[in-house]
């Protein structure tokens, strides 16, 4: 198999989740690190503007959001299932909820200041201030639950969480783990990063050794690469993974359009729409460093538009 290239860090929840996902398929990947804030040159020539962490390179195609590369990973490596049939389709609805309204409870109660006092020990305030102006600006027109807000609902999510596995399921779903796992999985690893204020969870033991099931799958075989071999990498390939745009849904072969997140980090990546289908949207564009790429979303939280050719 080609070289599959990871583009994270290690802070970063979204990133867990797949390398979890990774060790559990028992695969070997390479790891480049990105930066955790703007400007990311390296990441934009790649990914044509999608500043968002991970995203998953395989020689010149690039696949951004989690929900996406785990399905690019599970159709790579199809055992053990990724989705099983017997965790049903509940699964895809708890992973968006974990990936979205969970993450997004975690964060804010994580970044308390005992939160953050620990996860940022010994960061120089510069990049403090930096970080979280790089945030604001990534979420302007969130609205951001406070502290407060965010200790009540967590317990009540990790309430739900405790209760569904307390029947002695070892994974959420039953007896096998799934994609469900891995998206509420993040959330958790980001909560125990801060012990201070990781607290929160003593009351769910169940809950806990839940997680530890889901950690303990690790991250895989990992060997370092450089984002420069990276870019090299793509720059040197020759073809795609095979796209086709299908008829019926709005858009031609060969168009120009943007594709971006709708609900943060709004950033436009623009190129000739090369594949579309229901779930999955791959726009073509060339890189003076990366060369010709194929770069691919999913359709379930990004928007997808022509481009006006009009003058006025
Ligand atoms: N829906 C996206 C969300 C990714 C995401 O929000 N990642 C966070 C890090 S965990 C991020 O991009 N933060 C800003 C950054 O890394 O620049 C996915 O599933 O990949």
């Amino acid at each position: 198999m080609t070289d599959l290239i990871l583009h994270h860090y290690d802070g970063s929840p979204f990133s867990e989740k797949v390398r979890l996902i990774l060790g559990f398929k028992g695969l070997a990947w390479k790891s480049v690190k990105v930066p955790v804030m703007l400007p990311k040159p390296d990441v934009v020539a790649l990914t044509g503007g999608y500043r968002r962490t991970p995203f998953l390179q395989i020689g010149a195609d690039i696949w951004c959001d989690t929900a996406l590369m785990a399905r690019v990973i599970d159709t790579l490596a199809p055992k053990p299932a990724l989705y099983p049939h017997a965790a049903g389709e509940l699964q895809h609805l708890v992973a968006q909820w974990a990936d979205s309204t969970l993450f997004w409870t975690a964060i804010p109660y994580t970044m308390q200041p005992a939160g953050v006092a620990h996860i940022f020990e010994g960061a120089p305030p510069e990049f403090l201030k930096a970080f979280g102006a790089d945030r604001a600006a990534m979420t302007a027109g969130m609205r951001r639950l406070t502290t407060a807000d965010a200790a009540v609902q967590l317990l009540s999510y990790f309430g739900w969480l405790e209760s569904q596995v307390a029947d002695g399921r070892p994974f959420l779903m039953g007896a096998q783990p799934c994609i469900a796992d891995f998206s509420v999985a993040q959330s958790l690893w980001y909560v125990r990063r801060a012990p201070p204020v990781a607290t929160i969870l003593a009351p769910f033991q169940k809950l806990i050794g839940w997680y530890e099931r889901v950690a303990a799958f690790g991250h895989g075989t990992v060997e370092k690469m450089t984002s420069a071999d990276a870019l090299d990498i793509a720059a040197r390939t020759t073809g795609h993974v095979p796209a086709k745009v299908e008829p019926g849904l709005g858009f031609d072969a060969g168009e120009a359009v943007t594709v971006m997140p709708t609900d943060y980090a709004p950033d436009p990546v623009a190129g000739a729409l090369v594949g579309l289908t229901a779930h999955e949207v791959v726009i073509e564009r060339r890189d003076e460093r990366g060369g010709l790429l194929h770069v691919h979303f999913p359709r379930i939280g990004y928007q997808v538009k022509k481009v006006s050719t009009e003058t006025t």
